[in-house]
């Protein structure tokens, strides 16, 4: 058997289609933008070029105002619904002119992904050359987030669409569809077509999902227009721990780059706000770890999901806050029975450990957490967590995401979803270097 290692830089290569991946054959067979990111990480340790190449060709379907799309549609595919024709992002006026996507984005990885790529580089010279090339369009991305998703003024964004959360089906969005009626819409679905529908959303979750956009092509996907309409509209904490994240490592290569002191200056500003706020409104003291919060209709979403810990991974908590996370983390989700870390509380009723975003363990979440974790100085189940991680692929494969529960890894058929996964092949090459 070739070692791991081989057959994850197998799996990458073969998703390469020689500008961009895709994250799997069929299932999803365009660029996604939080994928492409953890992608390039993967490839920076072996193919640096394609690594660079991935990311300078997510920025040029960077729109005109510095938005930066969650699909971009390269090729004329009809294995994937909703496609280009239905999402129709070319009715904003400042949508890029060259190529097809959605008009919604998705977690803003972009930044730190900078970093990491010239963290792991031998020719850093090279790579900052690289990294001051690109880097301006991060930042214009960045001030599209603060000066079109924070109504509020709060520092914290707004999402306005499960999809762009990138947990698409978490039940912490039931709360949000009973506040919704939308209609019964005819469509084919492709995506069950290809993976086992147990592991997918439901058709009614998809009627939510269409409708919303829907309503955003209605005002031709007007910012302004979807914060006073759209009946999604959340502050995520996976989501701004990405934004803070990335405004971290920003400044970080700015710095190293010299210059551009407004920028930084800037960047801090953002730092400053969106991290008080983030603590204060998002941390949920009895629950000792961070929320969702429903900004339409002003209420907090009180579940624990594996995006409560993410800010571990920006620097977010305090030491007191950490240990208390940690504390739920290991008495919640990391039972003797189960594998970290799963992506919605494993003592809830709601826990689907076989359904997508509902409970499975996926592999860009772990390494977020295996990050963070040592950052913080839990450097055991830090440890665990990379274990668990690399069981979960030697025992299933590459899959998109697997079965949290230990007694289901008898026969090798705790994989769900796509296989041939993308960012599990990469985050995986990170994690064993
Ligand atoms: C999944 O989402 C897409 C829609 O964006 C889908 O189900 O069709 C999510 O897991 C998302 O986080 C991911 O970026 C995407 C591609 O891997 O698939």
């Amino acid at each position: 058997m070739k070692k791991l290692q081989e057959q994850a830089i197998e799996v990458l290569n073969n998703n390469w289609t020689g500008s961009f991946s895709i994250p799997c054959a069929n299932l999803y067979p365009f660029q996604w933008f939080w994928d492409s990111g953890l992608i390039a990480i993967g490839f920076a340790h072996f193919d640096m070029p394609k690594a660079e190449k991935e990311i300078e060709t997510l920025l040029d379907a960077q729109w005109e105002n510095g938005f930066i799309p969650h699909i971009i549609f390269h090729t004329e595919n009809d294995s994937y619904f909703p496609g280009a024709s239905f999402h129709r992002s070319d009715l904003h006026p400042l949508a890029s002119k060259k190529y097809k996507s959605t008009g919604m984005t998705q977690p803003p990885v972009t930044g730190f992904v900078l970093e990491e790529m010239y963290k792991i580089s031998n020719q850093k010279e090279a790579s900052l050359k690289y990294i001051a090339s690109v880097i301006d369009k991060v930042y214009f991305n960045h001030e599209y987030f603060y000066k079109n998703r924070d109504p509020q003024n709060e520092g914290l964004v707004y999402i306005y669409h499960n999809w762009e959360s990138g947990t698409d089906n978490s039940p912490i969005w039931d709360d949000i569809w009973e506040t919704m009626n939308p209609p019964e819409y005819t469509f084919e679905r492709r995506d069950t077509t290809h993976v086992d529908a147990a592991q997918r959303p439901s058709k009614r979750e998809y009627d939510h999902y269409l409708h919303i956009i829907e309503i955003a092509k209605e005002h031709n996907y007007s910012d302004e227009k979807i914060a006073e309409l759209s009946p999604f509209l959340v502050q995520d904490p996976l989501f701004n721990a990405m934004l803070i994240k990335s405004n971290e490592s920003l400044i970080t290569l700015y710095k190293l780059i010299g210059g551009n002191i407004d920028k930084i200056e800037q960047l801090k500003k953002w730092q400053e706000k969106s991290k008080e706020s983030f603590n204060n409104k998002l941390f949920d003291d009895e629950l000792g770890a961070y929320i969702h919060y429903d900004l339409r209709n002003e209420k907090p979403l009180r579940y624990l999901s594996s995006s409560s810990f993410s800010p571990l991974f920006a620097n977010i908590p305090t030491k007191e806050k950490a240990d208390k996370m940690i504390k739920v983390m290991i008495e919640k989700f990391g039972g003797e029975h189960q594998y970290l870390c799963a992506s919605f509380d494993p003592t809830s009723a709601l826990f689907n450990p076989k359904k997508y975003w509902r409970g499975p363990v996926w592999i860009n979440l772990n390494w977020m957490l295996f990050n963070g974790l040592n950052n913080y100085g839990y450097t055991d189940i830090a440890e665990r967590v990379k274990q668990d991680t690399i069981s979960l692929i030697k025992n299933n494969g590459f899959y998109e995401y697997f079965d949290s529960r230990k007694e289901m890894h008898t026969n090798g058929k705790a994989g769900y979803g796509g296989n041939n996964f993308s960012w599990s092949a990469a985050l995986l090459i990170d994690l064993l270097e």
